[in-house]
């Protein structure tokens, strides 16, 4: 058992303004709620603290900090204050400022800053880098290194392409300040959280313990959520696959049977939407107006297109080019498929019955004039490619991200044209599986054993 860290590691998170601190908040804490974020300056007015805990156990607090705006005024003012003859030191020279009245006026933005800066054990020092080394920066590191605690810079910002990180590299090596991390906040690297704790860590020796933790953690959530939306988009193909409607074979009825197939289809892939994006902390609306077809909340783009299919590079065989004839991917089943008409009534003009039972209820249900909709292949083929395309955008977006969800064309050859994994020929076969089916039985075993092969597949 480790021991108990009674005091979390404090971290104050500062920066010029409208840098990305609050960004990097809620990217830390995936939380998309967290303060309040603008392209306008001067967006965050007070301190703000975010705690992360493990099992109960606070280990790290966070506190988010107002912009600083004019540092070179403040250093010019932190100098004159002392007195002739004497020398202060950082943290007795901002002692003597904050105590002054410049520290409730003039400069109050400024003195929250310190102030927290002070209270914490260190500093993270947000950078948008894509700008370039100007001098108010460098007194603002002058003034927040008056502090005396470290500092570690965060590049934000580093997948824009005008980026200029080997400048800040450079500039900030000359203040002495050589460790740095990279850490877009919107879209984060996938080792980001890690490489910025194990920085820390060698910042911050005692802090060590705690750290390892939260990193720890971190993976241990990140592989949790990896399976769990595995395991989500598998029960959304066994639904799909296992999914089976018996219509009278009569034009109307077979119509409206397909429409309200296409519709339950169309609202159980919206449903596995909305989980993936919960279950990765972010909201309904995330993925809402975005590249991905989803119109109003839902899948926009018709499933059921040839077209979206060719799009998706999904090939078009001879079964949805015969479905496409009745209702592009909803292939119709009819007795027996491979028996034609003339084999039917000659197998029941000879009173082979039981040739008749060997096609089971699909032929019986031919006889009484019944036939049955089930979801194409090709189906779900494009559900499996979508949702693994929406899981990859999940897994690179950070909660600071404000617009809705880009993805590009799969490329995905497996789920393309490959061989469908087993687990879906399996569940064709049994109807109950299916949630979009009346009798559906969903807790049966070999439906989970099915859902979990399909899941691993997935990974
Ligand atoms: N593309 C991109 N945009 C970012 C990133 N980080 C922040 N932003 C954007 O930059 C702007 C400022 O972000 P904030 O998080 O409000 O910045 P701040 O430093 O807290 O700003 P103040 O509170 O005003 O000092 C917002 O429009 C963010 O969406 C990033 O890593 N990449
Ligand atoms: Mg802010």
């Amino acid at each position: 058992m480790t021991e108990a860290w009674k005091v979390p590691l404090k971290l104050a998170v500062v920066g010029h303004t409208n840098v990305g601190k609050t960004s990097l908040l809620r990217t830390l804490t995936r939380d998309v709620g967290f303060g309040e974020v603008s392209h306008r300056p001067s967006t965050t007015r007070h301190v703000e603290g975010a705690r992360l805990s493990v099992e109960g156990e606070p280990l790290l607090d966070l506190y988010d900090t107002p912009g600083l705006e004019d540092a070179i005024a403040l250093l010019d003012f932190l100098e004159r204050l002392e007195r002739p003859g004497e020398r202060l030191d950082g943290p007795a020279r901002l002692a003597r400022f904050l105590d002054g009245s410049e520290a409730r006026q003039r400069f109050e933005q400024e003195a929250k800053v310190l102030r927290q800066l002070l209270a914490s054990d260190a500093g993270l020092y947000v950078i948008d880098a894509r700008e370039p080394v100007l001098a108010k920066y460098r007194d603002e590191l002058e003034v927040l290194a008056g502090c005396g605690k470290p500092l570690l810079p965060v590049l934000n910002f580093v997948r824009s392409a005008d980026h200029r990180e080997p400048q800040w590299r450079e500039a900030l090596a000359r203040l002495g300040l050589h460790a740095l991390v990279r850490f877009d906040s919107v879209a984060p690297p996938e080792d980001g959280e890690r490489r910025l704790y194990e920085s820390l860590a060698l910042l911050l020796e005692n802090a060590r313990p705690q750290l390892e933790r939260l990193i720890a953690d971190q993976q241990a959530q990140r592989l949790a959520r990896q399976q769990g939306a595995v395991r989500l988009i598998a029960e959304l193909l066994i639904d799909c696959a296992a999914c089976r409607r018996s219509v009278a074979s009569e034009a109307a009825q077979e119509r409206q049977a397909m429409e309200d197939l296409r519709k339950a289809v169309r609202q159980r892939e919206q449903r596995c939407v909305e989980s993936l994006l919960k279950l990765y902390a972010f909201r309904p609306q995330d993925a809402a107006a975005s590249d991905l077809p989803l119109l109003d909340g839902r899948w926009g783009d018709d499933l059921f297109n040839p077209e979206t299919l060719k799009q998706l590079g999904v090939r078009v065989g001879g079964g949805i080019a015969a479905g496409a004839a009745a209702g592009a991917g909803v292939d119709l089943l009819v007795g027996g498929i491979t028996l034609g008409a003339a084999a039917l009534a000659g197998a029941i003009a000879g009173g082979a019955l039981q040739t008749a039972r060997g096609y089971g209820n699909r032929l019986l249900g031919k006889l009484r004039g019944q036939r049955e909709l089930t979801v194409d292949d090709n189906v779900l083929r494009l559900l499996a490619l979508r949702q693994r395309q929406l899981l990859q955008a999940l897994n690179a977006r950070g909660h600071a991200a404000l617009d809705s969800i880009q993805v590009t064309d799969p490329h995905d050859t497996a789920w393309r044209e490959g061989k469908l994994p087993e687990a879906l020929g399996k569940a064709r076969g049994h109807p109950q599986w299916s949630s979009l089916n009346p009798k559906a039985s969903l807790s049966q075993a070999a439906r989970q054993e099915q859902i979990e092969s399909l899941a691993s597949q997935l990974l």
